[in-house]
């Protein structure tokens, strides 16, 4: 069986577990604790040596690390991945904007404004961050303004990518009110059949330490 080494309140996980409801599989559920440090510990780093999660081990044992290509490699021969090479290819454009654009400066504005307290350099650097995931979602409510999700063939990987962080971004500090066509994705993505909310709890084979 598939097991998910996570953290629940990590997007990036968060992504995972959304796509894994949708095709309704059966996951062991990991929990580790990013913020004391669990992802660093030897035991950890033995499975994923860049220490991060979410962290997917396959039915083979071997695992696989980063959540965008989680995606695809449990979303391919499924209609969240799109037939056509267009589509794949627009599909991973999102996916790359979001690691690149959206979630460096929305998933960590919302992380450093869940600390009991944020130190100097990211206090100085909030603003930037402020403003860079402005300009991200200025750029998704431009390409929402003609169409319901985010690739020409329908819902899929790409948006399963950008509602994670951005269904939470008012816990980053950014309100969605000046963005009515991200809002209204928002709810269409949410209203797909399989739909998990973050704070679900974890699955029915939940499992303990990682
Ligand atoms: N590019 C990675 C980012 C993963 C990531 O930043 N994970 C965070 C939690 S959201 C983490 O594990 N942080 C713990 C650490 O860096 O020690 C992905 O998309 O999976």
């Amino acid at each position: 069986m598939l097991r998910l080494y996570d953290d629940p309140i990590s997007g990036n996980g968060d992504k995972v577990r959304l796509l894994l409801g949708r095709l309704g599989r059966d996951y062991e559920y990991v929990p580790v604790d990013v913020t004391k440090g669990a992802t660093r510990r030897p035991s950890f780093l033995a499975l994923n040596p860049n220490g991060r999660i979410p962290l997917l081990r396959l039915d083979d044992g071997s695992h696989l690390a980063e959540s965008n290509a989680i995606l695809v490699y449990l979303a391919e021969g499924t209609r969240f991945w799109p037939a056509d090479r267009l589509g794949r290819a627009q599909a991973l454009q999102w996916m790359f904007f979001e690691q690149y654009s959206h979630e460096p400066a929305i998933a960590v504005a919302r992380y450093w404004r869940h600390l009991p307290e944020m130190d100097e350099t990211q206090a100085r650097r909030l603003p930037e961050l402020d403003a860079r995931g402005h300009a991200a979602l200025g750029v998704m409510e431009g390409h929402l303004a003609s169409r319901d999700f985010f690739v020409d063939a329908g819902f899929g990987v790409a948006d399963i990518a950008l509602y994670a962080y951005t269904h939470v971004a008012d816990e980053g500090g950014f309100d969605l009110a000046g963005y009515p066509n991200v809002r209204a994705w928002l709810d269409r993505v949410a209203a797909q059949p399989g739909h998990v909310a973050m704070t679900a709890p974890a699955p029915r084979h939940a499992t303990v330490a990682a």
